[in-house]
């Protein structure tokens, strides 16, 4: 067996802060699971497959261990120099593709369990057949807050998560019989900020009205829906930004945005599919691509009532600039909003 310690260490040396590991069994479906948004209708297509959900060994049989590895990313880069710079990108989408991030350390991870061990891993970030923050839970990383992310004790909730499934058998620090929720106490601040009302009740969550949610679907959206968007072009970082728990953080040890976090619409408007390729292609906001990325764009200048913004797209209208695609949805913004 492995003990945790030599592979903290291990982590420390790649950089890596947060890091668990728990026994690779079937998992308990808790009561608020995947099942039962699934009969409710309210998820967002992103989810990972139900069958596999809480079950490694159908992912890698043989499997024995699961590492589970956390990076904080900074939460609240400067302000934009350009004041018509209106359309914001939460704070992990930009600068890097925080995907990379963590599969580059758990390759470090990897290369060094096969030094020391059986050979065999795999690892994912995301977008894998596991859900990343329940592992991060069952390993005793954190516990939910009432803005549905996973509080770590000292990085808080802006903090990515991966994992690691091995055949090597792994020293657990899993507290299976830990409270699952976090002392957010009498604090409701994130509840209060969302402008959606994605927040509800207590630890609730309404998927359909989160923004985040909103701005990567590639559906037509409702007008309650575009309004809600308010000026986000990808993801929303509102409920973690009030939140207490991200305030003490070692911003040194942080994943760092490389730039203001804000565009030009008329950046995205101008660009056809190469050139935003080759713009933004090492953001990780890039993989939802242009057309939706430029319909937000719109969404966000109507919503922000900026009037030079205005002014510059009548004129891009009226002379013929603007991406085809955009002026069915620029009249109905038009008729609602001005
Ligand atoms: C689908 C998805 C979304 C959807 C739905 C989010 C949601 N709350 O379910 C949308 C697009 C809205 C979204 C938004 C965001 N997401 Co997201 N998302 C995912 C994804 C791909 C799957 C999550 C999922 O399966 N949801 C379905 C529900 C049922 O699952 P769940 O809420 O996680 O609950 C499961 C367990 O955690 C457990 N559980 C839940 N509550 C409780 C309570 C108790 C008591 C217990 C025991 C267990 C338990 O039960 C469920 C088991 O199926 C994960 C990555 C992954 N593959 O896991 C990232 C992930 C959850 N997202 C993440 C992030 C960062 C975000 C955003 C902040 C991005 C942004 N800046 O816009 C926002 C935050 C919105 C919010 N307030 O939650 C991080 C969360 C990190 C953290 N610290 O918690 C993850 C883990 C990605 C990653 N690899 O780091 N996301
Ligand atoms: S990410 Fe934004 S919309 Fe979603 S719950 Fe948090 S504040 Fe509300
Ligand atoms: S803002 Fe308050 S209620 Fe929301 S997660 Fe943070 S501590 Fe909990």
């Amino acid at each position: 067996m492995i003990s945790f310690q030599r592979l903290k260490a291990a982590a420390q040396t790649l950089g890596i802060p947060i890091i668990g590991t728990l026994e690779a069994m079937d998992m308990p479906v808790p009561e608020r699971s995947l099942a039962s948004k699934l009969k409710k209708g309210a998820i967002s297509g992103f989810e990972p497959p139900l069958e596999l959900v809480g079950k490694p060994e159908k992912v890698m049989p043989g499997v024995k261990s699961i590492i589970v590895i956390g990076l904080p990313y900074e939460l609240f880069p400067g302000p934009a120099a350009d004041p018509l710079a209106v359309c914001e990108v939460s704070a992990m989408a930009w600068g890097y593709d925080y995907h990379d991030r963590v599969k580059e350390k758990l390759a470090g991870l990897a290369s060094w369990l096969r030094d020391h061990d059986s050979g065999e891993t795999m690892v994912f970030c995301d977008t894998g057949p596991l859900n990343d923050r329940y592992l991060a839970f069952l390993a005793g990383l954190g516990t939910y807050g009432r803005n549905q992310l996973l509080i770590h004790e000292r990085w808080g909730s802006a903090v990515v998560y991966g994992y690691l499934l091995t055949k090597a058998t792994l020293e657990s620090t899993g507290r299976l019989d830990a409270a699952p929720y976090s002392e957010c106490g009498s604090c409701r601040l994130c509840q209060e900020a969302c402008p959606s009302g994605a927040l509800q009740g207590d630890y609730e969550f309404a998927t359909t009205r989160c923004i985040s949610n909103l701005t990567q679907q590639k559906r037509a959206l409702t007008e309650k829906e575009m309004d809600w968007m308010g000026t986000s072009l990808y993801g929303c970082d509102i409920c973690q930004r009030v939140c207490p728990k991200n305030k003490k953080r070692e911003e040194s040890r942080l994943l760092k945005s490389a730039t203001p976090n804000r565009l030009n619409p008329f950046e995205l408007f101008s660009l056809n599919k190469r050139g935003f390729q080759e713009r933004f292609h090492h953001h990780g906001f890039a993989w939802r691509g242009l057309k939706t990325l430029q319909r937000n764009a719109l969404i966000n200048l109507y919503n922000s009532g900026n009037v030079q913004l205005l002014a510059t797209l009548a004129v891009w209208e009226r002379e013929g600039k603007m991406p085809a695609q955009l002026c069915e949805l620029s009249r109905i913004l038009e008729t609602e909003k001005l």
